[in-house]
């Protein structure tokens, strides 16, 4: 942990444990995912988790982001990636954490952390209508299944909506249910195109106050959306999680060495490589 970094972000899972340190330094567990929200969430594929951080936290993450985009030479190099410094808590959030245990594996050791990007965009801005994946998918890191009664979800994105999200009017757009479709599949080549229209009927989004994440699983279609919202701007962290022994994207190059190495120990764990038996980072 960087030595500048307040306490109330020191969040720091206790090793072997299913606990996070938090600002005190009392631990507290991480947050297990609920059975309603494991309902909502199989069927769906996604769930929305309203005003998650305080607003302190909001603000210190959109100083970070801002000052990390206008000039990332000015803060520390282990501060330079969205999820890195004072925002490198969003990486292991404990109401995070117990969702990620339930999707993707109980033991956290077992989640690697495998991609990050920023959506920053406004009514000028225009966004490619870019819909992608859908239907019952047997690649391994895009796998979502439902067996010996526990879920299990390969890529696992988790949005930070930062700003406010006005329903239809720019938060990401999904497919409910896509990522079950037997009838079509985008891995197979096969998703119909009309289907695809903004207007088909198919499409879902969400409304939902700044600090508030987003979890779906990759497999289910989706994509950004033009930001028509005039009172605001769309700031987003998105992080995917997978399982350890998987991964789909490249390495990315804000998430180097020395960020990595600029992380809490216990943080440094979710950018091993892919688990073969024993690999630690
Ligand atoms: O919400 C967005 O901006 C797009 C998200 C997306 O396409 C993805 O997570 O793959």
């Amino acid at each position: 942990m960087h030595e500048s970094l307040p306490l109330l972000y020191s969040f720091i899972i206790l090793r072997n444990t299913n606990r996070v340190l938090n600002a005190d330094m009392t631990d507290v567990p991480f947050h297990p995912m609920t059975r309603y929200e494991q309902l909502i969430f199989d069927p769906k594929g996604f769930l929305v988790i309203p005003s998650v951080l305080s607003e302190t936290e909001i603000q210190t993450v959109r100083n970070h982001m801002d000052n990390y985009k206008r000039d990332p030479n000015s803060l520390p190099e282990p501060h330079r990636a969205p999820i890195a410094g004072p925002a490198e808590f969003l990486i292991d959030h404990p109401r995070i954490m117990g969702i990620l245990q339930t999707l993707i594996d109980p033991d956290h050791e077992r989640i690697l952390l495998e991609s990050v990007f920023t959506s920053a965009r406004s009514i000028d801005d225009s966004e490619p209508w870019r819909p992608h994946v859908g239907g019952t998918n047997v690649l391994p890191s895009f796998s979502y299944r439902h067996h010996n009664g526990r879920i299990y979800s390969a890529m696992t994105r988790v949005v930070w909506e930062l700003n406010e999200v006005v329903k239809g009017k720019g938060g990401t757009c999904l497919v409910p249910g896509s990522h079950k479709a037997n009838t079509a599949s985008a891995h197979a080549g096969d998703w119909r195109q009309e289907a695809d229209d903004p207007d088909s009927g198919f499409w879902g989004t969400y409304d939902c106050p700044p600090g508030s994440p987003v979890v779906f699983s990759e497999a289910v279609r989706h994509t950004g959306a033009a930001w028509t919202h005039p009172d605001d701007s769309r700031g987003a962290i998105l992080i995917a999680d997978n399982h350890v022994t998987v991964r789909h994207h490249e390495p990315k190059p804000c998430m180097n060495s020395t960020v990595i190495g600029g992380l809490s120990e216990s943080r440094q764990g979710f950018f091993r490589d892919v688990w073969v038996l024993g690999n630690k980072r």
